[in-house]
């Protein structure tokens, strides 16, 4: 059998570059390159084999990044060219690659193509963008699209009479990837990247590139598998590099499309039907609806059996954009180290690559703030005043944003007990967590029980046990509101995953086909060598048997 792809036995590990480490010698209060080589150590320690890093671009930093001024250089605020060459060969050294963020679905308002396009519809660069007239007899918009961080999706240029798109910021214009030269460009600039020896791409809303503006079809348009064969063909192809698109549209049916084996497109998807299903009709993110274990369950469940003979799974919980896991879905109180080895066992032990957030591995929680000033983000302050005219008072809009916004799992990263958690010397980006004093990098590193070690093991299970990376997967009771349960098989090992979602005990039947008698792979509370009969778990226990 050929041997797997080395990007299927490796962990990934996310890093925000604003948020992770401020280095010494600026203390500017925001996290930067020099800062991320100095914490190589610890993510070796971890084991991982990538970092996806967070857009580190040039950029005037509207959207932290995700608007980007130039793709060929670095943010002064993040460092050099150079410095990323180093990461780069520091990383590598340490048996790390390094996975940047592609993001083209848009680009900077600042970037030279849209200036280029604003100075006259004549440039070539003028066609880079999407442009639409008025509506007919109007200075209206072209139609009622709204643009996801709130407000109509076009905005006026008086100059040229017309509207330009912006499924982002106004400061993000959307590509035309109609354009050929257009898609040349990022074919260039990638291979520009891989050459400076990265290891992949995480591709930013990348099922909004196919769009067919004419028919109203933003994500998963017409174009897009097309164009992501078209750059498979002219960048990625014999390359031994990983890519993970983001897809805030794709479902366990179409997922395949971009990650079969034979599709010629992308490794895997980041796929997000488990953080949809909490969102309310009207509120959205702003009014988290009650956690639902069996709708969270079937959206992985799903995936797992959609994915199974073809294609491949990402697993994560958590990322730049979304509440801290064990707040969201565990107990960030007394509960919080049990609760988050808890959801750390049922996410690792399915097929795919894992994913961990800057932070997760040592049980981060979400920031709590009181006032509106304290947060940062631009799709926050995008959204508070429609939300409020919709009938949400400040106080909700608040509570509503520090359960599901941003900025809560943007704090920085909290090193050590001194001050400003040890990710700067200067006055940070966005207020540290108070809690840094006792959740801490030292702290918990310290601890044999706690969250790194526990992290460490499952890294170093997913790059040595066969049944991880090929198993197949069979979920159980799916419908029961506290157990998440399943068993992987392969080469007539079985290997059961129980674990209790809640902080009640509770009493369990193990059904046939997920009873195992054999070595305790992991747990939070006690081991345990066989799941038969009724078995009684404690709050957030979990636990994982390999059969003998
Ligand atoms: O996120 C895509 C995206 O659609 C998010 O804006 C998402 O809808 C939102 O966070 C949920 O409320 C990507 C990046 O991950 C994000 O950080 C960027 O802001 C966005 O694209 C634009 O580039």
């Amino acid at each position: 059998m050929d041997p797997l792809p080395w990007w299927k036995t490796a962990t990934g590990y996310q890093i925000y570059p604003r948020s992770f480490c401020d280095s010494d010698s600026d203390g500017d209060g925001i996290g930067d390159i020099p800062g991320i080589i100095s914490k190589l150590d610890h993510l070796a320690d971890l084991g991982i084999g990538f970092i996806w890093l967070s857009p580190v671009y040039a950029s005037p930093m509207i959207d932290n990044g995700y608007d980007i001024s130039d793709y060929r250089d670095i943010a002064p605020a993040f460092g050099t060219l150079d410095d990323m060459d180093r990461l780069i060969a520091e990383a590598k050294a340490r048996g790390i690659e390094i996975v940047m963020d592609l993001v083209v679905n848009h680009c900077s308002s600042e970037h030279p193509w849209f200036n280029a396009a604003l100075a006259s519809p004549e440039a070539p660069e003028h066609d880079y963008f999407v442009w639409r007239e008025p509506r007919a007899g109007t200075t209206a918009p072209p139609n009622d699209l709204l643009s996801a961080f709130g407000g109509p999706a076009w905005t006026y240029v008086p100059s040229l009479g017309k509207y330009y798109l912006h499924q982002f910021a106004s400061a993000q214009p959307d590509l035309n990837w109609e354009n050929p030269a257009l898609r040349a460009e990022i074919y260039a600039m990638m291979n520009w990247w891989f050459d400076r020896g990265i290891g992949g791409f995480r591709m930013d809303v990348i099922d909004l590139i196919g769009k067919d503006v004419g028919a109203g079809i933003m994500a998963e348009g017409p174009n897009l598998h097309a164009y992501l064969q078209e750059m498979h063909g002219e960048t990625l192809a014999g390359r031994d590099v990983v890519t993970v698109g983001e897809s805030w549209s794709v479902t366990p049916q179409t997922g395949i499309l971009y990650c079969g084996e034979d599709r010629g497109e992308l490794s895997m998807v980041f796929q997000f039907e488990h953080v949809k299903a909490g969102w309310h009709e009207t509120f959205g993110k702003w009014k988290p609806l009650p956690f639902d274990l069996p709708t969270f369950k079937k959206a992985f469940f799903d995936w797992q059996i959609a994915l199974a003979d073809d294609g491949w799974n990402s697993l994560f919980l958590t990322n730049h954009d979304l509440p801290r896991q064990v707040s969201k879905y565990g107990d960030d109180g007394e509960h919080r180290v049990r609760s988050a080895k808890l959801l750390a066992t049922v996410l690792h032990f399915m097929k795919g690559t894992p994913f961990i957030y800057q932070g997760e591995e040592i049980g981060m929680t979400n920031s709590r703030f009181e006032r509106l000033e304290q947060f940062r983000d631009v799709e926050l302050f995008g959204h508070h005043e429609a939300v409020m005219a919709q009938g949400h008072s400040l106080e909700e809009f608040i509570s509503g944003a520090n359960a599901n916004g941003r900025d809560n799992a943007r704090t920085p990263m909290q090193w050590t007990a001194g001050e400003n958690a040890g990710f700067t010397s200067g006055t940070p980006w966005i207020e540290v967590n108070p809690n840094y004093t006792e959740i801490n990098v030292d702290a918990d590193r310290s601890d044999p029980d706690g969250l790194i070690a526990f992290y460490r093991h499952l890294v170093h299970l997913r790059q040595t046990l066969p049944i991880l990376t090929q198993g197949t997967f069979r979920p159980f009771s799916a419908e029961h509101e506290q157990i998440f349960a399943y068993a992987r098989g392969f080469d007539g090992q079985r290997l059961s995953v129980v674990a209790n979602v809640s902080s009640e005990p509770v009493s369990y039947d193990i059904p046939e086909g997920l009873a195992c008698r054999g070595a305790c792979l992991v747990h939070n509370f006690e081991p345990r060598a066989e799941l038969t009969g009724r078995i009684e778990l404690a709050p957030w226990e979990a636990v994982a048997i390999l059969s003998e």
